[in-house]
C-alpha cells in the first residue's frame, strides 16, 4: 500500500513544478533578463525517484536515495521542447544523468522516464557529469561528458586524486543512448570537451580543456581547437588553444568551453566559463567570444569582464561563487535561453536573443588589461555621453 503521506508530498511538489516563473524585475542589464525562480532544483525531482512508497517496506516514509543538487545541465531544443540533461546528485556524491523538459524553456520543467543509463564500457568510472548535448549535422545527438577515475598512479594514501577525461555518448531518440570509447587526446586529462555542431574540413570539430593535474591546468589550460576523423575512435591528435588564459582577467586561473557555440551571421558565439583566485576561493563566471565562420579557431571579437556572475542567492550553494554553464539553445525564433547553474547547487535560465547576444560580444568594449587604459576607456564613454546629454539639454 502507499504511504499516506506521498498525496501530501506529490501535492506540493505539484505546485512546484506548475508554478509559472517571471522575470527578476530588480535586475536590468540590457543584455539578457533573469529570473525569479531557479528552473530545476532538487525539489524537482520526482518523489519516486528519492522515496520507497510502500508504506510496509517504508513505515516511516524516509527519504532512501536524496538527491543533494541539480546542476550544469547539457541543454537543447528537440521537437519543440526545450530539454535539459542535468547532472543530479545524490547524497552519496555521484552524479547521474537525468533527463527534464519543459514547453516554455523558463518554467515546468519535468523530469521524465528514469536516470539515463548505457552499456557500462569503462568499469574504473566513478563520476560522470556536465554534459553538452550537440546536434551534430551527421543527424546524431551527442553527449560529451566529464568521466572521472581515481587517479591509478596515486600512492595508497592518497584516495582523492582523480583522473577526468571525456566521456562520448550519442543517441537519435533521446531515449537510447550508445555509449562510444572515449575521447582521446595528447593531453593527460581533460574537462570540459566540447563537440562542434558542424564538419569542419570534413571532420568532427572538438573544443578541449588540455590540462596537466584534476583541479590545477597546470602547463595546460585555455580552451582549445581539435579535429577527430572517426566519432567511433575519437582520437585528436593536435590541440590548438584558441582562447588562452591570461593574468588579471576574469579568466586568469582557468577556463572552459560552456555549450557547443551558436551560429549567427557575425560569426560562432561562445559561452564560456573563466575561474580566478579569491581570499575566498575560486571565482566562476561566464563571459562570451566569437570565432570566425570560416576559421573556428580565429578569435574575432571578446568583450571584457564577465557575461554572467553569481547574483544576490546564486552566491551562496555547495561551491559557493560559482557560475558554470554547459547548456544554451536556440529557438525558432531566435530566442536564446542560457541555462546556469548557480554555487554547483541548482539551475537557473537566462534569456536574451541572438541579436542582443551579437551586439554584446561585438559591440561591448574589450579588457584593455590595465587599469589606467581602462579608466581612459571609460572616459571616453562618459565624454561622449556628456555631450549627447549636453547637445540635448
Ligand atoms: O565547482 C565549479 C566547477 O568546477 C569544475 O569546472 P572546471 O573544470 O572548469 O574547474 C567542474 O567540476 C564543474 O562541474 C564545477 O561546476
Amino acid at each position: 500500500m502507499i504511504h499516506d503521506k506521498y498525496a501530501e508530498l506529490a501535492a506540493r511538489q505539484e505546485e512546484l513544478l506548475s508554478r509559472p516563473n517571471e522575470h527578476n524585475t530588480d535586475f536590468y542589464n540590457g543584455v539578457y533578463d533573469r529570473y525569479k525562480h531557479p528552473v530545476l532544483t532538487r525539489h524537482h525531482v520526482p518523489i519516486h525517484w528519492r522515496f520507497d512508497l510502500d508504506a510496509g517496506r517504508n513505515p516511516f516514509f524516509m527519504e532512501r536515495l536524496g538527491i543533494n543538487a541539480t546542476l550544469n545541465p547539457g541543454a537543447i531544443y528537440h521537437e519543440g521542447k526545450y530539454i535539459l540533461v542535468s547532472r543530479t546528485e545524490g547524497l552519496d556524491r555521484k552524479s547521474i544523468f537525468a533527463l527534464a523538459e519543459s514547453d516554455t524553456g523558463i518554467d515546468q520543467f519535468r523530469f521524465v522516464d528514469r536516470p539515463l543509463v548505457w552499456d557500462d564500457v569503462d568499469p574504473n568510472e566513478t563520476n560522470m557529469y556536465d554534459m553538452r548535448l550537440v546536434k551534430h549535422e551527421d543527424g546524431w545527438i551527442y553527449g560529451i561528458y566529464c568521466s572521472e577515475q581515481k587517479d591509478p598512479e596515486a600512492p595508497v594514501s592518497d584516495t582523492s586524486s582523480a583522473v577526468a577525461q571525456a566521456g562520448l555518448v550519442r543517441t537519435r531518440d533521446l531515449k537510447s543512448w550508445e555509449r562510444l570509447p572515449n575521447i582521446t587526446t595528447g593531453s593527460p586529462q581533460q574537462r570540459n570537451v566540447v563537440l562542434h555542431p558542424e564538419f569542419v574540413d570534413g571532420q568532427y570539430a572538438f573544443y578541449t580543456r588540455p590540462q596537466d593535474g584534476f583541479i590545477s591546468t597546470g602547463s595546460g589550460g585555455g580552451i582549445a581547437f581539435g579535429l577527430c576523423k572517426d566519432i567511433l575512435n575519437p582520437v585528436i591528435e593536435h590541440e590548438t588553444v584558441i582562447d588562452e588564459r591570461r593574468y588579471h582577467t576574469v579568466y586568469e586561473v582557468k577556463n572552459g568551453q560552456g555549450p557547443a557555440p551558436i551560429r549567427t551571421d557575425r560569426g560562432w558565439i561562445h559561452i564560456a566559463h573563466g575561474v580566478r583566485n579569491t581570499a575566498a576561493g575560486l571565482r566562476y563566471v561566464l563571459y562570451t567570444f566569437a570565432t570566425s565562420l570560416s576559421d573556428p579557431t580565429q578569435v574575432i571579437a571578446k568583450p571584457g569582464g564577465h557575461f554572467i556572475a553569481p547574483y544576490d542567492d546564486e552566491r551562496v550553494g555547495d561551491v559557493s561563487n560559482v557560475i558554470f554553464c554547459n547548456g544554451a539553445v536556440v529557438n525558432e525564433k531566435n530566442e536564446v535561453f542560457i541555462y546556469y547553474a548557480s554555487s554547483d547547487t541548482r539551475i537557473h535560465v537566462a534569456t536574451t536573443t541572438v541579436e542582443r547576444l551579437i551586439d554584446y560580444t561585438f559591440n561591448t568594449p574589450e579588457d584593455e588589461f590595465r587599469s589606467l587604459q581602462n579608466a581612459a576607456q571609460r572616459a571616453r564613454l562618459i565624454e561622449k555621453n556628456e555631450q549627447l546629454l549636453r547637445s540635448q539639454s
